[in-house]
């Protein structure tokens, strides 16, 4: 995969050097590369921002510098992806609290893509007309990490590529270890614990200690269950229950959900949860 980052702090995307991602690169995996925007200004002081028309605190930045930045990324669209890829053009992510919810859907999503430029804003965002005018040569997808506000992309962008990055083929050693994770079954992980047994008076569950591999998975999956009904009750909406085990459907119950048409549905008179 290519990716290319477009940003004012070149600097701030260091950090891609390093551990999984950074081996990546070296591997040959994953061909990343740091564009700093200033470089496709034309005037002396390399101006990148000017005040918003109709007003307003802050500055916007200017499109120009943005057409020429993200044109010259486009001509270096890998050789690869004229016969591979998804989309047909690159993707344009625009890191923004205004864009749709960056999830690991998406992240599997644009894992499968030849080309990713990341276009990272900062003060009030971007002219609105290059994400218009992007789309002749890209698919563009504003996209946010949350509902709080970051000073820019970048931050962003380390999040999502480092998110993207592990999905690729070979950057993850042991491939076992993408498929039990939260989020990728709707669900929260479960606790993990190591030796010693016994720390500081506190035990770890006895069941992990049993070598009953059937009674361990299945303590696990009800810590998910637990887990997320406290933290995330809001993922069991989505959640698949039509498969359920008897004891996997107790589990809930004991939680405080029915199992209505395949689907968890909180029961009015289940007390408040601690
Ligand atoms: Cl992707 N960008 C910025 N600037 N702020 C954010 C965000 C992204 N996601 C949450 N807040």
């Amino acid at each position: 995969m290519r990716i290319d980052v477009v940003s004012i702090f070149p600097d701030y995307l260091a950090p891609l050097q390093l551990s999984l991602i950074g081996k990546a690169r070296q591997d040959g995996l994953l061909d990343l590369t740091v564009h700093d925007l200033r470089d496709f200004t034309t005037d002396r002081h390399r101006t990148v921002d000017d005040t918003p028309y109709g007003g307003g605190a802050g500055m916007v930045m200017k499109p120009e510098p943005w057409a020429q930045a993200l044109a010259s990324v486009a001509a270096a669209r890998p050789a690869s992806a004229d016969t591979a890829g998804t989309s047909g053009k690159p993707v344009l992510i625009v890191p923004s609290p205004a864009g749709e919810r960056f999830t690991q859907a998406a992240a599997h999503e644009l894992a499968a893509e030849e080309q990713l430029v990341f276009a990272c804003g900062r003060y009030e965002g971007i002219d609105e007309r290059v994400m218009e005018w992007a789309g002749e040569h890209f698919t563009v997808r504003p996209m946010s990490l949350g509902d709080y506000v970051l000073n820019g992309g970048e931050v962003a962008v380390l999040a999502m590529v480092e998110a993207i990055g592990r999905l690729l083929p070979g950057v993850v050693g042991n491939p076992e270890s993408l498929v039990e994770e939260s989020h990728s079954d709707g669900l929260l992980e479960y606790p993990v614990y190591t030796k010693p047994s016994s720390w500081r008076d506190r035990e770890v569950p006895a069941v992990l200690l049993s070598g009953n591999h059937g009674k361990i998975a299945q303590w696990r999956r009800h810590e998910q269950y637990r887990r997320t009904a406290e933290r995330r009750p809001d993922l069991l909406a989505a959640f698949d229950a039509g498969a359920l085990t008897r004891a996997d459907r107790t589990a809930f119950t004991d939680l405080g959900y029915d199992v209505v048409a395949g689907r968890l549905r909180r029961r009015p008179d289940a007390g408040d949860r601690e």
